[in-house]
Formats: structure tokens, sequence, C-alpha cells
């Protein structure tokens, strides 16, 4: 099994495009008629459900953004009589209020499309056992993945994050050949196989689908080789469902969207302008068949490009990059903008692990900038005479690739904590807010 719905994961543009006409002429006039803050927002624009005829006239309709969210929180967004939902889900955001996400018994089940096609992709298939290590709950990465494993009729291992004893122990008992959780855990669990005196030689792992965070090239190539695996992209966000807006095929270039769910634009964050093909901006999603919670226009501050060229796996679905950081991750230190994902790729270029943790904070007004490193038990006893001479190298090649220098400190091994879920790679200590 190569594709889980071939017939409209191949589709031509045409057909592609007619179902995207179809589904945004009723997304509308859905959320305008049942959502009196949506409608506001469109009468203020002046425009009325009528003008879109089709898929090119989402230009004239408002954004939503965060903003809303919070607005409206916790269910003034909600399209469908509550009687009606049947589940809800929830963005673990620290700061502002949660965005709460609302499904009917239809949207889990389109859901679960998405997330199988994303299996399917990754080579999933009846004969496989798919160990979920995404946190289950609020959190949509376990049941997310975990509807779509049952969907292709997986055997599945509803194991959530954490317990990495048992994650190994059923990985090697129950021979799980596909794994899901977040890039940095993956990594973890390779470092755990490892350290547990198994190599990728005693357990069955085939693939794994890894998303809910940024993480780099070089980090695929990590996780690949310390379990034995092809690593698959996923993303995906609460707002818009969960993970398996888009997903990773064979040929690892970048992620398909499942466009007959979802509208995908690239906007200019500044100024709002849509932008052509290939230009880098802010993704914008717009779901088109969502019943409980239809966000239209939603700008997700993941900066990201699209790509419509055919794909050589046969799909037809564009792709978009993988997101390198969001807006809002962006730190501006000594009025620098540094993404922490530009970190973690110099650190894996220059042999490090991508266990690290960026402290910055503000004395005598002005940032300090210290990135804290873990190093290997090898290079901890290879490096320990001449430290500050490799701590002075990997500053250097910081500074070329961020514009500004930090301080760099490498530790022994295990002293950073590590992640379960999504990985928590900055300590801004700054009080910048009263
Ligand atoms: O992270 C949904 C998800 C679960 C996706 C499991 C993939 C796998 P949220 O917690 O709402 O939802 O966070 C959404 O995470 O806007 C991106 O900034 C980031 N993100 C998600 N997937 C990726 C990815 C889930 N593959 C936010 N690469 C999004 C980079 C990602 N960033």
């Amino acid at each position: 099994m190569k594709y889980f719905q071939q017939d409209i994961e191949c589709a031509s543009r045409e057909k592609i495009e007619a179902i995207q006409n179809e589904k945004i002429v009723k997304q509308v006039k859905h959320a305008y008629d049942n959502i009196p803050y949506y409608r506001s927002l469109m009468d203020q624009k002046g425009v009325k459900p009528e003008d879109i005829k089709g898929i090119k006239d989402i230009y004239k309709l408002p954004f939503l953004s965060k903003y809303d969210l919070r607005e409206q929180y916790p269910d003034g967004l909600l399209a469908v009589d509550k009687k009606d939902v049947v589940r809800i889900h929830s963005t673990s955001g620290t700061t502002g209020k949660r965005v709460i996400a609302y499904y009917t018994e239809n949207d889990l089940d389109l859901w679960a499309d998405c997330t199988a096609r994303a299996i399917v992709a990754a080579g999933g298939s009846k004969e496989d056992v798919v160990q979920i290590a995404y946190g289950y709950g609020l959190f949509t990465g376990g049941m997310g993945l975990h509807d779509g494993a049952r969907k292709v009729g997986c055997m599945t291992l509803p194991m959530s994050s954490g317990n990495t004893e048992r994650q190994i122990q059923f990985m090697h008992d129950l021979k799980s050949t596909i794994l899901c959780c977040t890039p940095s855990y993956a990594a973890y669990l390779g470092e755990a196989l490892k350290e547990s005196g198994l190599t990728t030689k005693d357990i069955n792992l085939k693939a794994g689908i890894f998303g809910a965070e940024p993480w780099t090239e070089s980090m695929r190539k990590d996780i690949e080789k310390s379990l034995g695996i092809k690593a698959y992209d996923i993303f995906g966000l609460t707002e818009l469902s969960g993970p398996g807006v888009s997903y990773e095929c064979e040929e690892q270039a970048g992620m398909h969207i499942n466009e007959d769910h979802f509208y995908a634009e690239i906007i200019n964050p500044e100024t709002g302008e849509v932008l052509g093909d290939g230009e880098k901006g802010e993704l914008v999603l717009t779901s088109l068949d969502k019943e409980a919670f239809p966000l239209i226009r939603y700008r997700t501050r993941d900066i990201c490009i699209l790509n419509k060229e055919k794909c050589k796996c046969g799909r037809s679905f564009i792709r978009m990059a993988k997101p390198m950081g969001r807006s809002d991750d962006m730190l501006i230190i000594r009025g620098v903008n540094v993404f922490p994902s530009q970190i973690e790729t110099v650190l894996l270029e220059q042999g490090y692990t991508p266990n690290y943790l960026i402290e910055i904070d503000r004395v005598n007004n002005t940032d300090t900038f210290d990135i804290y490193v873990e190093l290997t038990s090898e290079q901890f006893s290879d490096t320990i005479k001449d430290v500050s001479l490799k701590e002075k190298e990997l500053s250097n090649a910081l500074k070329t690739m961020l514009g500004i220098n930090p301080k760099t400190h490498l530790v022994a091994p295990k002293t950073i904590a590590r992640s379960e879920g999504k990985a928590v790679r900055v300590n801004d200590k700054r009080k910048l807010i009263d």
C-alpha cells in the first residue's frame, strides 16, 4: 500500500480546485451563519458570503489570529450546537489563555484520514506495529496519530510520552515498526536505546513520524542513525485539528498539505500581502470542512515556503518546507533576530548533540547570551583538556551564523534536562514586561 486515499492524494489539480471551490463557499456560509464574531469581522470588511464564489475569492476575507481565539475564549468560535461536539483538545501554550479546539464526529473522522495518509506515506500498513509516544490527553499528538493508525489497521501501542525504559522495552518486546513522537524525544530514545545495551539490530523499527516542533535536517540524520529508521516529518496545529495538516512522503522533500481539507497561503507577516509561489512568509491556513471549529484564513505564525512542483512520489498535493520556527519563537538579543533552529543547525554541523539550552538575561541594560551545550561521554573525555579552545571555536561558528557572539559552555553529559514532549530550549530571564 503506497497511498491511503490514492484517488484524492494523487488527484488532478482541476479536481483538487473543484473540491476547494465547493467547500470554501459552504464553509464561509457556515461560519457566517453560526459564529456571530466571525459575521461581525466579515461585516466590518464589507464582505458577504455571496461574494465568495470559489477559492480564488478567499483574499476578500478577514484573517483570524491567536488574538481572536483569546478574545473568544472558550467557545465564541464554536459553530455547532454543543451537543454535536464529541471531543476537545487544547494547546500546550504557557502564555495567555489556552486555545480550545472542538470536534464533531465527522471532524474526528476526517482528521483521522489525514494522519492515516501520513502513516501510509511513511510505509505503514495493517502489518505494522505503531508505537505512539506523543502525549495523550489535551495535546493533539497522541490521539491524532492513534486514530489514524487505527484507520490503517495497525496494531497501535498507546504509550503516551515518558517512561523511557518502558518505551524501549515495548519497542523491543512487541516489535514496534513505526515510532511516533516529537523529534527531541526520538533523539532521547536513540540515546536510551544505546544505554540499554541494545543496538538497532535488536529492534524492528523501520520508520518514525516526528513533528510538533521545528527540527533540522542534521537532527533527522542523527535520529535515523541512532534508531536505524527513516524519519518522516509531520506538521499540524491544534487550531486546525492537530497533526496531519501536512505530512512527508518517501522523498523527504517537504510536507504534502492535505489540500482537500486545508487551503494554504503565504503572506508577508508585516503587511498581510499574499506572496507568490516559492516566497518565504507566514503560513495562513483555512480549514475547508471542519464543522465545529471552522477557522478561515488563520495566521499560524509559522514561517515557511510552499512548493507547487510535482513530487516524484505521485501525490499531487503541494508541499510546504519545514517551518524553521515561528515568528513568535524569534528571540531578539542585543537587537538581533535569533531563531533557536539556527543555533541547532550550527551545533549539529560542528558535531555536537542537539541537547542545549539558551539562556538570556539583561545585566546593566545589556543582554547576556549564554548557550549550554551538552557533550557526549566520548566528547567529554576527549575535550576535557581543551574545553576553552573548543568553546571559542563553537562561539565563532555561532557568530558567523547569527551575527552576534554568544558565550558557549560545554557541559558534562546528562546535565541538560531531556524533554518527553516539545523541547524547552530557551530560558529568557529578562524582565522586559512589568
Ligand atoms: O504540535 C500538533 C502536532 C502534533 C503536530 C504532533 C505534529 C505532530 P500545537 O501544540 O498546537 O500542535 O503546536 C502547533 O507546533 O504552529 C508549529 O509552530 C509547531 N509545529 C508542529 N509541527 C511542526 C513541524 C501540534 N513538523 C505548532 N515542524 C505549529 C516544525 C512544527 N514545527
